[in-house]
């Protein structure tokens, strides 16, 4: 960790008295603590306690932090939430929400006040459409708005109608964005368009950012795990601050490797022992994915590392390469999914050099100790910065 024992104090304090504030707010969860909700799931505080330390982490903080994630993580339920879907699948929210026994992320964004989400709310209709109304003014300038989705805009804008009173998504998404204090694009379809704005697009679909005017911070992938999700509304009670981001809004404490630097499989890529198609004797043995299409060197995201599900499993160790599915338009460019795209130049957050010709010199380069620590310090840094220090 590069940053001086003096900043790392400064920011403790900073923090402390930051949650310390955010404690003494009122509770806007109507049933259990966060401590009764773990134990009555069988979770020790043990257990809470080796969480907060991974999340540290993978938040790229000092060790130090770890008391201070806790503690975010206990008083979430002083953040309101709003979470609006747009076109989609709904598979970011059941990232979330679907694993088979519940993590302790997914008990914490159940802990969150989740003002309005349309599907773990019990309303409906006319009720549903006065809560996103009431949630909107009570906590105007406060909540953060997660938005799931991509938005039909133009003359096919009413392709998203939802409710009875007819708004599109597209109104619904600028009226939300209004009085929202942080504002995250919730997987790839909110985020860069996804699937809806593949081609030929036939409704017009658009990412988040293009919809609203106020900045966003885009949290993608197909859907994007459970701790990128969670991270974010950690980061945010932590340091009252948007994250870092790279050249394409992602947080880069998330995003700020590729799939390709901390991939189980990497040293059978360097080895040169790779699956030439599914099922053959490489595939049994765990050889890189590379030529059956694994699009790992292009993409930055942290399954590698996290998985998903609680840490069950991921992509590539599912047996399929990665088809780059938290990159911008990869519906387009990563095709075909199980054929390497060596010949193939586009845009990645390194620039416009085909990820092929630099793919080992990133990996060595990313891979060293130094570069970790040097993100780190960057992610740091920015929240300085953005205190004005
Ligand atoms: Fe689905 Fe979310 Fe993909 Fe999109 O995830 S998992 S189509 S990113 O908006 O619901
Ligand atoms: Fe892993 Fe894919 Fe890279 Fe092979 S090409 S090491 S499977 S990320
Ligand atoms: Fe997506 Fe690749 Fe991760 S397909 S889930 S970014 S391994």
């Amino acid at each position: 960790m590069l940053l001086s024992h003096e900043k790392e104090q400064r920011l403790l304090k900073e923090t402390r008295k930051r949650l310390d504030e955010l404690e003494k707010l009122p509770s806007l969860h109507k049933d259990a603590s966060i401590s009764q909700m773990l134990q009555s799931r069988g979770i020790s505080r043990r257990d809470f306690m080796k969480w907060a330390t991974a999340m540290t982490a993978t938040l790229a903080l000092p060790a130090s932090f770890v008391p201070l994630t806790a503690k975010a993580a206990e008083i979430a339920d002083r953040l309101p939430v709003v979470w609006l879907h747009m076109a989609e699948c709904t598979g970011c929210s059941e990232s979330l929400l679907r694993s088979d026994g519940p993590s302790i992320d997914s008990l914490i964004f159940d802990y969150i006040s989740l003002e309005y989400h349309e599907t773990i709310m019990a309303a409906s209709g006319w009720q549903a459409e006065e809560n996103l109304e009431s949630a909107i003014k009570k906590h105007h300038g406060q909540y953060i708005l997660m938005v799931e989705g991509g938005i039909p805009s133009g003359s096919t804008e009413h392709c998203l109608t939802i409710g009875a009173l007819g708004h599109t998504g597209a109104e619904n998404a600028r009226k939300a964005a209004e009085g929202a204090k942080a504002i995250f694009a919730i997987g790839a379809c909110s985020s860069f368009g996804g699937i809806q704005a593949a081609n030929p697009n036939p409704t017009a679909a658009q990412p988040l950012s293009k919809i609203i005017t106020k900045s966003v911070i885009n949290v993608p992938g197909c859907p994007p795990s459970e701790k990128n999700i969670v991270g974010n509304v950690l980061h945010f009670l932590l340091f009252d601050a948007l994250p870092p981001v790279d050249a394409f809004n992602r947080p880069i404490w998330a995003y700020g490797h590729r799939i390709h630097d901390l991939c189980e499989r990497r040293g059978r890529f360097d080895a040169g022992e790779f699956v030439q198609r599914f099922g053959d004797e490489g595939a049994e043995e765990g050889y890189c994915l590379y030529k059956v299409g694994c699009k790992g060197p292009y993409t930055f995201n942290n399954c590698s590392k996290l998985r998903f599900n609680s840490h069950t499993s991921w992509p590539i160790a599912a047996g399929h390469g990665c088809i780059g599915c938290s990159e911008p338009q990869f519906w387009d460019k990563m095709g075909p999914f199980e054929e390497p795209m060596a010949n193939h130049l586009f845009q990645t957050a390194f620039g416009g050099e085909g990820a092929d010709k630099t793919s080992d010199k990133i990996g060595i380069a990313i891979l060293s100790a130094a570069a970790i620590g040097i993100a780190a310090h960057a992610a740091l840094s920015a929240i300085f910065k953005d205190k004005g220090e």
